[in-house]
C-alpha cells in the first residue's frame, strides 16, 4: 500500500462524514468508456463529437442520429458495480459515507446498495413521455428501432441531463450541502471539466480533499492518488 492510500485509508477510518463526488473514470473499471480518456468515447471516431450529439439543440434536430449513438455509446446496462461503487456503499451502510455525487448516469451507484446518491445527471435508467409524461423503463429506448414512441405517440426521452440543459435544482443544493458540510471529501474519476458540476468542489471548506483520478487534475487537493479509483477503493 503507497503512502497516499494509507494516508486516506486513516482519513476515511476515522470519520463518519465521507462524502464523494465522482465521474465517469468511477465505471471505467467495470467497462463503461469514459468521454476523455484516450480509449474514451472522445477518441472514438464518430460523425460528432459527443458534447454536440448529447446536446439539447441536437436532440430536437437531428432525433434519429441522436438516439442512434444514445443507444450505441450510452447503455451499457449488464455492467456490474466494481471495487469502487461497492466500497461506497459499504461506507453509507455503516454510517460512515452521507453522500454519493454523481455525473455518472449508468444507475451503478444504485446496483452496488448505495441509497443516497445525487446524480446531478440524471439517469438512462429512467426515461418519459414528454407528451403525457409516463414512465417508461430503459428497454423502451435501448430496443427501438429508431426514435423511441409512447403508446400516446409522444417521445420518449431519457431523464438525462443533456448540455445545454439545466440541472435540477433540488439535486444540486443537497450535493452543495452535502459537499459543505464534508469532513473528508473524495472527487474521483473525473476530469472536472463539466460545469456547473465541477464548480461544486469550491464548496468545501474542510482540509481532507482526496482526488483520485488516473489523470492529474492538477489542483489543490490535500493529497492527490493517480491509481484506478477501484484498486485504490478495494484497498481502504
Ligand atoms: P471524463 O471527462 O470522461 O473524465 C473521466 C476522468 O476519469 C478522466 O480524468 C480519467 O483520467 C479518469 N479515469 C478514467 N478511468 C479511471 C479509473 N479507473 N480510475 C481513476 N480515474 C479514472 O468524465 P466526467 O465524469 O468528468 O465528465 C462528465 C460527463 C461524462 C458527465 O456528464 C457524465 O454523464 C458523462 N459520462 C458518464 C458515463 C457513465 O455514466 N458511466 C460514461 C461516460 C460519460
Amino acid at each position: 500500500m503507497t503512502e497516499e492510500i494509507k494516508k486516506l485509508k486513516e482519513w476515511t477510518s476515522h470519520s463518519d462524514n465521507i462524502v464523494f463526488f465522482g465521474g465517469a473514470g468511477v465505471s471505467t473499471e467495470s467497462g463503461i468508456p469514459d468521454f476523455r480518456s484516450t480509449d474514451g468515447i472522445y477518441n472514438q471516431e464518430y460523425d460528432y463529437p459527443p458534447e454536440t450529439i448529447l446536446s439539447h439543440s441536437f436532440y430536437e434536430e437531428n432525433p434519429e442520429e441522436f438516439y442512434r449513438f444514445y443507444r450505441n455509446k450510452m447503455l451499457y446496462l449488464d455492467a456490474k458495480p466494481n471495487a469502487a461503487h461497492k466500497k461506497l456503499a459499504e461506507w453509507e451502510a455503516a454510517g460512515k459515507l452521507k453522500a454519493v455525487i454523481t455525473q455518472n448516469i449508468d444507475g451503478l451507484h444504485q446496483k452496488a446498495g448505495s441509497k443516497n446518491v445525487l446524480e446531478l445527471h440524471g439517469s438512462v435508467l429512467r426515461n418519459y413521455c414528454t407528451k403525457c409524461h409516463q414512465f417508461h423503463g430503459v428497454e423502451v429506448v435501448q430496443h427501438s428501432k429508431s426514435v423511441p414512441l409512447c403508446s400516446c405517440g409522444g417521445v420518449i426521452k431519457p431523464d438525462v441531463v443533456l448540455y445545454e440543459e439545466g440541472l435540477d435544482s433540488g439535486v444540486l443544493s443537497r450535493a452543495v450541502s452535502a459537499i459543505r458540510h464534508a469532513d473528508v471529501l473524495i472527487i474521483g474519476g473525473t476530469s472536472l471539466t463539466v460545469y456547473p458540476a465541477a464548480g461544486l468542489v469550491q464548496y468545501y471548506r474542510g482540509t481532507k480533499l482526496a482526488v483520485i483520478n488516473k489523470s492529474s487534475l492538477g489542483r489543490g487537493a490535500d493529497l492527490t492518488i493517480t491509481q484506478p479509483i477501484g484498486e485504490v477503493m478495494a484497498q481502504l
